[in-house]
């Protein structure tokens, strides 16, 4: 049978559930499940923290005997494979549901198509592909890193009215407000880490965690690109590294001559007594560092400055997504211009939303993979 008006609505209900654990389930994806009978929502849950229990058998048990008959609504198609849970789609035929309504197929290897023939071939009607477009957005970063080994990239700018994101040697700019600001620390703790260039660390010496009360120990894997290991030992990130993780990427492979190598070196064990890992990477390459991101189970990546890591990023074409946090205000000389503006986002990019935070907008955009 063919999908019903009701799909989309429950579909959403459980997309938006599936959020509530973004960053939080390790390299499992955050997936949301909602059983509904007659109208009546039964059960509802989201994969767990960690990544287990998946979200199926959470929302089945609390639907229980009422499940037989029901219709259950997943954002991901259900696992078909023995990992260290049994498969949800064996949880959901054990339950006698009538019917599963999908929205993003699974690219796991070991599930990929799997689940769904599981379900039809025990007499369930599946139907797939409700709301595929806002399931892959919520599944962003799992579906990247599924793919193609690498985090989603989401770039974010704060600009002034004139199109600058910060004034010459000046640190950190208000540039958007409050709103905007609890926003972005929303943001964060969605995201598995976070990415600055050095000339925001040490100008800005900010903390790059998430500090919204409540949310403190979501703040992501904080990344600092640091050709040179210039990371002031005395700054924010250094000083709370072995509360939240620090990386510094150094460049790969160093040019030095012996003296400045000793001095590397020495900065690197300065660092490493500090609590911070220093990686090495080739910077010409960022896909390098993304990929070995990627292999650290690293799925969704925030990149919030300054301009040149920016630019580095969009030029190697490693942006998936622009967030862009316009304030009324404005910067004028000696203004550091933004690597974007609205008027020339890369013409790959599709405009997808329009927020207003306080005096401040927000505009999204994001391209398809
Ligand atoms: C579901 N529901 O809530 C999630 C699923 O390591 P394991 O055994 O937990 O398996 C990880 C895989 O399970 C992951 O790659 C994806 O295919 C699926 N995640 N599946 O049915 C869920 N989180
Ligand atoms: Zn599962």
């Amino acid at each position: 049978m063919a999908p019903r008006p009701e799909d989309e609505r429950f579909m959403a209900a459980a997309i938006r559930l599936s959020r509530r654990h973004l960053g939080l389930t390790s390299t499992n994806p955050s997936v949301g499940c909602v059983i509904v009978k007659d109208g009546v929502v039964l059960g509802s849950a989201v994969t767990a923290l960690g990544g287990r229990p998946h979200a199926e058998p959470q929302a089945l048990a609390e639907a229980g005997e009422a499940a037989r008959g029901a219709t259950a609504y997943v954002s991901l198609e259900p696992c078909s494979h023995y990992g260290r849970t049994p498969p949800c789609a064996e949880a959901l035929i054990a339950y006698g549901v009538a019917r599963v309504v999908i929205s993003v197929t699974d690219p796991d290897q070991r599930v990929s198509g799997r689940g769904i023939n599981m379900l039809r071939e025990a007499g369930i009607e599946v139907d797939a592909g409700i709301l595929e477009t806002e399931g892959r957005r919520a599944l962003a970063g799992y579906l990247m890193r599924q793919t193609r080994n690498r985090p989603y990239v989401t770039l974010k700018l704060a600009i002034s009215a004139d199109g600058m994101i910060g004034k010459m040697g000046e640190g950190q700019v208000r540039i958007t407000g409050d709103i905007s600001r609890a926003q972005v620390q929303m943001l964060r703790a969605e995201s598995d880490a976070i990415l600055v260039g050095i000339g925001t660390a040490i100008s800005d010496d900010p903390e790059l965690t998430c500090r919204l009360p409540g949310l403190e120990d979501r703040s992501p894997l904080r990344i600092v690109i640091d050709e040179n290991l210039q990371l002031p030992l005395g700054g924010k990130l250094v000083r709370t590294a072995r509360q939240y993780p620090v990386i510094a990427v150094a460049a790969n492979p160093p040019s030095f001559d012996d003296n400045t190598d000793n001095a590397f070196m020495a900065r690197r064990a300065a660092l490493d007594a500090a609590g911070v890992e220093v990686l090495q990477s080739n910077l010409g390459e960022p896909g390098e560092l993304l990929e070995a991101l990627g292999t650290r189970g690293i799925s969704s990546l925030l990149v919030e400055g300054g301009a040149k890591t920016a630019r580095r990023f969009l030029a190697a074409d490693l942006v998936d997504r622009i967030l862009l946090f316009q304030g009324p205000s404005h910067i004028g000389k000696r203004g550091i211009e933004s690597p974007v503006l609205k008027s020339n986002i890369p013409a790959s990019f599709m405009h997808i939303g329009e927020s207003r935070f306080g005096d401040d907008r927000c505009d999204e955009f994001e391209r398809g993979f």
